[in-house]
C-alpha cells in the first residue's frame, strides 16, 4: 500500500456526492458537519483523498489514507471534533471480501498480538455494498470490539471516479486511529489523548 495525504478543506462533491452519499443524508447538515462555504467543508472522513487518488491513478491501485477528519460532536469520553483515522483502499481485477479480511487480519496481528481473532458483521455505508462492521478479539480480552467499517467499493463509487464496475472491483476499509489506540492501551477517555 502506498501512504497518501490529502487537504483538509474539501469540496461537498468530493466528501459526498462522488461517495455515493445521497442529498439528504445528516452528515451533509451544517448541524453535523463544518462548512467553509455552501460547496466546502471539513472533511468528515479521508474517503475524499481515495476519490481523488482514483481520479488521478488508472487501476490497479492500493493505498492506505492516515489523516484528520471534523465532525461537529458534543466533546465526551468518546468523542471530539477533531479525530484521526487511517482508511485503506485496494482496487483491481478480482479483488474480494476475503481479500479485505486477510488485510484487517494482518493489521490486527502486528498491532493487536498474533492471537488475535476478527470477524465480520453486517452493516450500512452509502460508499460501499456490501458494508460491515469489523470486530476483533485479542489476547487479554474477554468480549468482541468494534475496530472499524469496511466493505466493496460501490459501483456508483467506481462510476463516480471514471473506474468500470465491470472491470475492477476493490475493498476499501476505515478505522479510527484514536479509538484503537484507546482499546490497545485501555484509555478510558478520549480527552486523555488531547
Ligand atoms: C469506512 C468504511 C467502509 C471507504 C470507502 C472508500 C472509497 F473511497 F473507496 F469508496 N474509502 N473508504 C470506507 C468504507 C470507509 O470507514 C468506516
Amino acid at each position: 500500500f502506498a501512504v497518501v495525504l490529502g487537504p483538509e478543506i474539501e469540496t461537498d462533491a468530493n466528501n459526498f456526492d462522488a461517495l455515493n452519499i445521497p442529498p439528504d443524508h445528516p452528515a451533509r447538515e451544517g448541524l453535523d458537519s463544518f462548512y467553509l462555504r455552501p460547496d466546502l467543508l471539513l472533511r468528515t472522513h479521508t474517503s475524499p483523498m481515495q476519490v481523488r487518488t482514483m481520479r488521478a491513478n488508472p487501476p490497479p491501485l492500493a493505498v492506505i489514507v492516515p489523516g484528520k477528519a471534523y465532525r461537529r460532536d458534543a466533546v465526551d469520553a468518546r468523542h471530539l471534533y477533531m479525530f484521526h483515522q487511517v482508511e485503506g483502499l485496494m482496487v483491481d481485477r478480482g479483488v474480494t471480501m476475503a481479500d479485505l479480511k486477510t488485510v484487517l487480519r494482518l493489521f490486527a496481528r502486528s498491532y493487536l498480538g498474533e492471537d488475535v481473532r476478527i470477524r465480520f458483521r453486517p452493516s450500512f455505508f452509502p460508499f460501499t455494498e456490501p458494508s460491515v462492521e469489523v470486530d476483533m478479539l485479542w489476547h487479554g480480552g474477554d468480549r468482541w470490539v468494534e475496530m472499524g467499517g469496511a466493505g466493496m467499493v460501490d459501483p456508483n463509487v467506481f462510476r463516480a471516479v471514471g473506474y468500470d464496475p465491470d472491470e475492477v472491483t476493490g475493498f476499501a476499509f476505515g478505522l479510527g486511529i484514536e479509538r484503537l489506540c484507546m482499546r490497545r492501551h485501555g484509555i478510558k477517555d478520549i480527552r486523555w489523548l488531547t
